[in-house]
């Protein structure tokens, strides 16, 4: 076979035929793998990705990253973005070695080589393999998931879509070798670039500038003796990524167990989500081992889940609010300095009385974390969270996994070596919010629609504030002053979302929230959100679902959801 390099590539145009729900949902589009895969609807949604790019860039031709979190038809899907790419006047793809790449690096590499943005091939959370899901994500050039502006652009584009560009005769690049080729492509003024990057270099350089490693390691293995932890990265794209942070640059094979570091195409039949029912193998662990520290991540490595000894969880509000609350350990923000904080509107307000007490901006916003990069851009937030497992800061614009990890170490290091401890010291200086989400995935027909629509209803005709209801647990009564369906202007650019989500506020300060699920592939998924506020220190230790049934009780009457669902348990809990 000739090599690529010696040719010249000719331009096909071929036709195709537009689809009608290229429409990304809260973090790109997710579909199942056999739809991604069949009639060129991938290259339909490349194509009307390029084709949008071409218009804001005014035909100045863009450098692009490309990478995914190695499920199934990653590395096809790569080689398509190469031939199209190609054909699109792309000046240059820096595309991931093997084309893996977490999440937070993708974010970091752009935000490192100043390209005009990236292309993510996940369905980050979502099952994968041929016949689970797959996804693409876009990210801008602050290295961000593009804002709605650009999302709802690209899908007007592919409603109308007639054409694809690529080069066929550009065909099987080597990925799996680090290093530049150049190619000439018929009809182009400039040869189209491809480099070959690790991604996991840039990446761990990056953690190395922003946490002291030197205090992790001797966290780790130091003078107070051996702290073992244990890494599940639930065989997805993390494995990479721990393995040489733990095992080579902290050196500390001995203290820190790890699992699951192999990225699997259908991550070993996980589904690669850090939460207590899915990563159960890490909260098992935890039960039985002697670990003083245990964390998981999602299939593309932004999420995490932090668990204690014996098992301790960590709400991922809690998460924020403790961390937010001692960012000050960690040498980046001595550094940079802490402006405000950020969450999603339904995580909890743990972080928010954090805020009040440093007298910091608290901004809430809607699910997705595509609300939080005007924020960190202009300065107004240092650290932003959400309940479903994702946390970060404003060193780059996507949530990060491995970067909450070592945020958790550095405190572990500096304030206290026991999770659970730290909690406590939390709950007693702020009170404790008990927080609590119910899934119900994957429902057919139109029930959860209806259910919401109905809520909208109530919201508009505002028929329920000021009422009182009683519940079957306990002798409290509440009372709901605001109902109403959460709407968010963007303080920088001004641009105005609707209909996030139906939050119910009562007296107390206790929040229901429902709001249907935006990345799944089938079906509808319907969440509950539960947040409740309590400063008495003698229920600190109890238990969140115990503390909260009388509440949940009281959202599933209000919104008649097993009527509306059929369902009479959800699928998850955290
Ligand atoms: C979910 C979470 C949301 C998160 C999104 C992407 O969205 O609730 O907080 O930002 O997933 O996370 P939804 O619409 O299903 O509730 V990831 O790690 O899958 O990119
Ligand atoms: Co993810």
């Amino acid at each position: 076979m000739s090599n690529p390099e010696q040719i010249k590539h000719a331009i096909e145009i071929r036709t195709t035929k537009p689809f009608t729900d290229q429409k990304p949902g809260t973090s790109g589009l997710r579909k199942p793998t056999k739809t991604f895969k069949a009639n060129q609807y991938f290259e339909n949604f490349i194509q009307a990705y390029f084709d949008d790019l071409t218009e804001t860039m005014n035909g100045k031709p863009p450098t692009l990253v490309v990478g995914g979190d190695g499920r199934h038809f990653v590395r096809e899907s790569a080689q398509i973005i190469i031939q199209m790419a190609a054909a699109n006047n792309v000046k240059k793809l820096l595309v991931a070695r093997d084309a893996k790449m977490s999440t937070p690096a993708v974010s970091c590499v752009i935000r490192k080589y100043g390209t005009d943005g990236g292309i993510v091939l996940t369905a980050s959370h979502n099952p994968g393999g041929i016949d689970n899901d797959f996804g693409v994500k876009f990210n801008i050039a602050n290295g961000g998931p593009a804002p709605e502006a650009v999302t709802n652009s690209v899908y007007d584009k592919s409603r109308q879509l007639t054409n694809i560009r690529l080069c066929p005769t550009l065909t099987n690049i080597d990925l799996l070798t680090r290093g530049k080729h150049t190619y000439e492509i018929e009809g182009r003024s400039i040869p189209f670039e491809i480099e070959i990057i690790d991604s996991v270099d840039d990446y761990v350089q990056f953690m190395k500038e922003i946490f002291d490693f030197d205090k992790i390691r001797n966290l780790l293995n130091g003078e107070k003796g051996k702290f073992p932890i244990m890494i599940n990265a639930l065989s997805g794209v993390m494995g990479p990524y721990v393995l040489r942070i733990f095992h080579q640059e902290l050196n500390a094979k001995n203290a820190v167990t790890v699992k699951n570091c192999e990225n699997l195409e259908d991550f070993g039949g996980h589904h690669p989500d850090p939460n207590l029912t899915y990563a159960h193998e890490l909260v098992e662990d935890m039960e039985h081992g002697d670990y003083e520290f245990g964390a998981a991540f999602d299939g593309d490595g932004d999420r995490n889940m932090i668990l204690g000894k014996g098992g301790f969880f960590v709400t991922p509000c809690d998460s924020l609010a403790v961390l937010a609350a001692n960012l000050n350990v960690i040498p980046y923000f001595q550094k940079h300095g802490i402006h405000g904080y950020a969450r999603s509107m339904p995580t909890s307000g743990a972080v928010d009385r954090v805020a009040a007490k440093n007298q910091k901006l608290l901004y809430e916003v809607p699910t997705g974390w595509k609300f939080f990069g005007n924020l960190m851009d202009s300065k107004l937030i240092s650290i932003c969270g959400e309940e479903s497992f994702g946390t970060g800061s404003d060193h780059i614009r996507e949530k990060d996994g491995m970067w909450a990890v070592l945020a958790w170490l550095s405190l572990l290091a500096n304030i206290d070596r026991s999770v659970e401890k730290i909690l406590h010291a939390h709950w007693n200086t702020y009170g404790r919010n008990f927080f609590t989400r119910y899934d119900y995935e994957e429902i057919d027909g139109p029930g959860p629609f209806s259910m919401l629509k109905r809520l909208e209803q109530m919201c508009m005709s505002n028929e329920l504030v000021n009422k009182s209801f009683n519940t079957p647990y306990g002798n409290k009564q509440y009372t709901i002053k605001i109902m109403d369906d959460f709407h968010y202007q963007d303080p920088v650019d001004g641009s105005y979302t609707e209909k996030q989500g139906i939050r119910i506020i009562f007296t107390d300060g206790s929040r229901l929230v429902f709001r249907l699920s935006g990345t799944g592939a089938r079906g509808a998924t319907v969440r509950l959100y539960v947040d409740s506020y309590e400063n008495n220190p003698s229920t600190y230790t109890k238990d969140a679902q115990e503390m909260l049934r009388p509440l949940v009780s009281l959202g599933l009457e209000i919104a008649q959801l097993k009527e509306f669902t059929g369902r009479d348990k959800p699928t998850v809990i955290t």
